[in-house]
């Protein structure tokens, strides 16, 4: 395991830790949705959001002449990297439905509509969006009401009709358009995966207090840091591990979903992902201290094989 996949590694066992103890639980009649809430957030995936979350408040915490997070401020970030984890959850169950991408596998396990039934798996991904609201309203969790509200405002946006699935409308109509330019496909992705990536700097950047260049800067760093991750997603799609990825390859085939890899070609792709994490980095550069983690995820975001 290379430094920064234990970084990652650790990153989500904090954010399970949470989950486990505040996503609902017990043998009501709603217990099938309890289940299906914990089976498809706890213990699985990457992570990569809740981690750029805290990473990125990290950063701007030490660039503004402070020493190290106040435990008070690190459970803030972590119930908001964990709601982030929600709502990405969500967006992958619902993606996965059989009306959609109709996956199979997720994680190296059984989507939540196999592993339960398409309605439960419906159901629970609006219990995950709604429970992620709940967390960041919660003014046990996250004292200061402005900080809550303006999350709550941010979140909201990336997220809807502006943001992700404003872009998840597009990539499912656009669907089996073999002619998307370049720039069709980049606006997909800006919208479907790059607003939740890019919001999680905005979040920190909120939670922290600052509100200047810097956090420009690291917004910036969010959006390339997506459009590289999504570039090596398209490549994963085509030249992946089924077994390392934990999903069937060649599903945007499958779907006739047009993607980097179908426009540009292996080695454009390839080129334009590297291209775009250096620019991540030089973004990431520009701080003083404290940038070695979010330098390592933009290279581990071209490189991973998962
Ligand atoms: C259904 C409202 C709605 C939105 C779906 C994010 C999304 C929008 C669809 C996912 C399609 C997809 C597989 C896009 C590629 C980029 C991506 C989001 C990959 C999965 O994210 P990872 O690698 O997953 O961070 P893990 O499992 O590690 O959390």
């Amino acid at each position: 395991m290379t430094h920064i996949e234990a970084k990652l590694k650790k990153n989500s066992l904090i954010i399970d830790e949470f989950l486990d103890l505040n996503l609902p639980s017990g043998n009501g009649l709603n217990k099938k949705l309890f289940r299906a809430m914990r089976y498809s957030t706890i213990s699985g995936g990457k992570k990569i959001r809740a981690f750029l979350l805290v990473e990125t408040a990290k950063l701007l915490n030490i660039n503004n002449g402070n020493k190290k997070l106040t435990k008070t401020k690190l459970q803030e970030l972590i119930a908001v990297a964990s709601a982030v984890e929600a709502i990405h959850t969500y967006s992958l169950i619902h993606d996965d439905l059989p009306d959609m991408d109709n996956a199979l596998i997720r994680r190296g396990k059984p989507t939540t509509h196999i592993k339960f039934n398409p309605y439960t798996a419906i159901l629970t991904g609006d219990a995950l969006l709604s429970w992620a609201f709940q967390i960041i309203g919660d003014k046990n969790l996250i004292k200061d009401p402005k900080v809550r509200s303006e999350i709550c405002y941010i979140l909201s946006k990336a997220i809807g009709p502006y943001g992700m699935v404003g872009g998840q409308q597009a990539d499912m109509d656009l669907n089996n358009k073999s002619n998307l330019s370049l720039k069709q496909i980049e606006w997909i992705q800006n919208h479907k995966t790059g607003s939740l990536i890019s919001c999680c700097s905005q979040l920190a950047a909120i939670l922290l207090d600052v509100n200047n260049i810097q956090t420009e800067i690291i917004t910036n760093y969010a959006r390339k840091l997506g459009l590289a991750f999504q570039i090596s997603d398209d490549l994963l799609d085509v030249y992946g591990d089924e077994i390392m990825i934990g999903k069937p390859i060649n599903q945007d085939f499958k779907n006739e979903t047009p993607n980097f890899v179908s426009v540009l070609g292996k080695k454009k792709a390839i080129k334009k992902a590297l291209e775009v994490s250096e620019e991540a980095i030089s973004l990431i550069l520009k701080f003083n201290r404290g940038t070695e983690n979010l330098v390592s995820l933009a290279k581990y975001t071209v490189n991973r094989n998962n």
